[in-house]
């Protein structure tokens, strides 16, 4: 595909429209997009990757302007993946996050992509980790991809991460919630933003006692901002140098990046051969017919996917 390839070419030359042309493509799954990635590929893992989750409106975007200017003025580069809401009522949500990053796309060593939740022909996951592998070749120093809200899936593209951000803010009740939900085990920085409103030393204390019992080794850090009032951000920049010079320890590292590669390696090959098979058997009704009999219950759901995946 010399198209593709003249293109990638001009990425790496540091070509902003063509670095635009190839999310696109690698966001839509195309073919053309699987052939950049896999030029790609061994351009990248020079970036820092940051996730940063938290439930909607938590302050997330807010939050990675400021920290966007605070790691501008320590001379990083980035790279900013957006995943908007896709429903039709989120649009406000979705102008107040471009208002809200609107000033750090005049700056040219800030690229600021969205990313449409809903769309990705091969998932969310796939799509976030190529369109992120894009931008680490591209050579921005530190990629930080924001998930809309906490749930299971925008959990699980945030800590695809090197360095996972959970951000929480005092007096939310779904900051138990977000707890019990396994939230914690994930984070590599603790975020209390907001913390201009009451109730964030109890909250800072809350987790302070959870991380004390959960953690062995390193010991998550509580980072108390205010993304509106530009408070604790260059504390949260530093949180973010800490994990990063603790996971480029040589052990550290191999391991780390062992576990994204199986985790991403196994999650693409799930995804194919389920659609490998579900594509064998749409055509011709027999996984209709298949499904039918399971409702029917003339055949359990374990024959019948030993059925499926044996013919
Ligand atoms: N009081 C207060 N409000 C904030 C703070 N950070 C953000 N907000 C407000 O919280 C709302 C949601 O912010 P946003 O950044 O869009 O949250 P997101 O949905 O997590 O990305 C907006 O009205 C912000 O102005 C903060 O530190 N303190
Ligand atoms: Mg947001």
């Amino acid at each position: 595909m010399p198209e593709v390839d003249e293109l990638v070419e001009r990425l790496l030359a540091g070509n902003r429209r063509a670095l635009s042309r190839i999310l696109t493509l690698i966001e839509n799954d195309t073919p053309a997009g699987r052939r950049a990635l896999s030029l790609l590929y061994s351009r990248s893992g020079k970036a820092q990757t940051v996730g940063i989750t938290g439930s909607a409106g938590s302050g997330k975007s807010t939050l990675v302007g400021a920290l966007t200017r605070e790691l501008r003025r320590r001379g990083k580069t980035l790279g900013i993946v957006a995943i908007d809401p896709t429903s039709p009522f989120s649009q406000g949500a979705l102008l107040g996050d471009r208002i809200r990053m609107q000033d750090l796309t005049s700056d040219p060593e800030v690229f600021l992509r969205s990313m449409a939740t809903r769309g990705n022909l091969g998932g969310l996951a796939p799509a976030t980790a190529g369109v992120v592998t894009a931008l680490d070749a591209f050579g921005k120093d530190v990629v930080v991809v924001e998930t809309v809200g906490a749930g299971q899936d925008e959990v699980e593209v945030a800590a695809m991460a090197d360095t996972t951000v959970v951000v929480l803010t005092p007096g939310a009740g779904d900051d138990v919630q977000a707890m019990k939900a396994g939230i914690m085990e994930i984070a590599d920085v603790l975020v209390v933003n907001k913390s201009d409103l009451p109730n964030a030393d109890l909250l800072v204390r809350q987790l302070t006692s959870m991380v004390e019992a959960s953690r062995s080794g390193r010991t998550t850090p509580i980072v108390r901002t205010s993304s509106a009032r530009e408070e604790g951000i260059a504390d949260l920049a530093d949180g973010l140098e800490e994990h990063h010079a603790y996971i480029t320890q040589p052990s550290v590292r191999d391991e780390q990046r062992r576990t994204q590669a199986r985790h991403q390696l196994l999650a693409l090959a799930r995804q194919r051969l389920i659609d490998r098979v579900v594509a064998a058997h749409s055509d011709d009704g027999r996984l209709e017919a298949l499904v039918a009999k399971v409702a029917r219950r003339e055949v359990d759901p374990h024959t019948a996917a030993d059925i499926l995946i044996g013919e």
